[in-house]
């Protein structure tokens, strides 16, 4: 750290268990829908570095998978391996919750935040949906985790809704240091890695329940000339059975899923994009070590 800093600069960890909207507030508070979101589950499966430059200070958050029990396949350890070295790495620590609910998942992920002895931040989100308003607070004062968090701070991440004060909150707890990324920076992540997950995000919005967990995403070209980019991606599944519902019916899964991606990635780069899907089977990706190192899994 640069000594006698005026600005301050640090990583804020934000956990929690999987679908409490921990992406949707990364994107906000970043003003840039950077991070993939979905009303399931285990949406997000990397920790995602986002970066917001203010006067006085930079706030690098890092989105994380949501924490879970049952994780029986490799892939499910390692995405809880995942979330918990992000918290190990950080300055501050930011729990949310999803307003009026506290289960298993989210009393693990409860546990895996207190037991860095960090600071941390309670995020009671979604309180949009807290209806009458005055449940909250009875809710609210019940909860073990209040009692032990720095602060405790209601918002709603889709409204916007008390963001100031979790900035504020935050930005006193980040060290005096020198800015690490440059004023502009939104990631570190590269143009392919976020290709991939624009697809990633549509397959698991377009596919029913269980299938989103057994599909990946390779981008396989990446070309970028002046006025469009050419992306071409390998969609990844365990089954033969699986490939054809990927596809759809005269392939009108596969169209939509390509013209959503293909939307979403002409708004994030902000240029042109030509996009080509294709769909190949890998038996039982989710269970093969190898294969989740070789697609990124794990090397946050
Ligand atoms: N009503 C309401 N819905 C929200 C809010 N924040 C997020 N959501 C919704 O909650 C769902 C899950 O949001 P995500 O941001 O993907 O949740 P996550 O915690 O990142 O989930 P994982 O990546 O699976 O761990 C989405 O459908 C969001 O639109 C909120 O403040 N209010
Ligand atoms: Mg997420």
């Amino acid at each position: 750290m640069t000594q006698g800093s005026q600005t301050r600069c640090g990583t804020i960890a934000i956990t929690g268990r999987p679908n409490v909207g921990k992406s949707t507030l990364l994107n906000r508070l970043i003003g840039q829908k950077l991070s993939i979101t979905a009303h399931k589950p285990q949406t997000t499966r990397h920790a995602l570095l986002g970066i917001n430059t203010t006067a006085t200070a930079q706030f690098i958050y890092i989105d994380t998978p949501g924490i879970h029990r049952g994780g029986r396949k490799t892939l499910n350890r390692v995405l809880n391996k995942t979330a918990s070295s992000a918290a190990t790495g950080a300055n501050v620590l930011v729990l949310v919750l999803q307003a009026m609910t506290f289960n298993d998942d989210d009393a693990m992920a409860y546990e895996t935040v207190s037991a860095q002895e960090l600071p941390w931040l309670l995020v009671v989100n979604k309180t949009d949906r807290v209806n009458p308003k005055e449940r909250l607070l009875p809710w609210l004062s019940e909860l073990p985790a209040v009692q032990s968090a720095d602060a405790v701070i209601p918002v709603s991440a889709t409204r916007g809704t008390n963001l100031n004060v979790l900035e504020s909150e935050l930005e006193s707890r980040l060290p005096y240091a020198e800015f690490q990324f440059g004023q502009d920076a939104l990631t570190d992540r590269s143009s392919k890695f976020l290709a991939s997950e624009l697809v990633r995000e549509q397959l698991t919005r377009f596919l029913s329940q269980e299938l989103p967990y057994s599909v990946s995403v390779e981008i396989e070209k990446f070309e970028q000339t002046e006025k469009i980019a050419n992306i071409s991606a390998v969609i990844w599944v365990e089954k033969a059975s699986q490939k054809s519902i990927v596809i759809g019916k005269g392939g009108t899964n596969l169209k939509e899923i390509g013209s959503w991606a293909r939307r979403e990635m002409q708004r994030l780069f902000d240029t042109k994009v030509h996009l080509q899907l294709w769909v190949k089977v890998k038996d039982g990706w989710s269970d093969d070590a190898a294969m989740i190192r070789g697609l990124g899994y794990g090397s946050d």
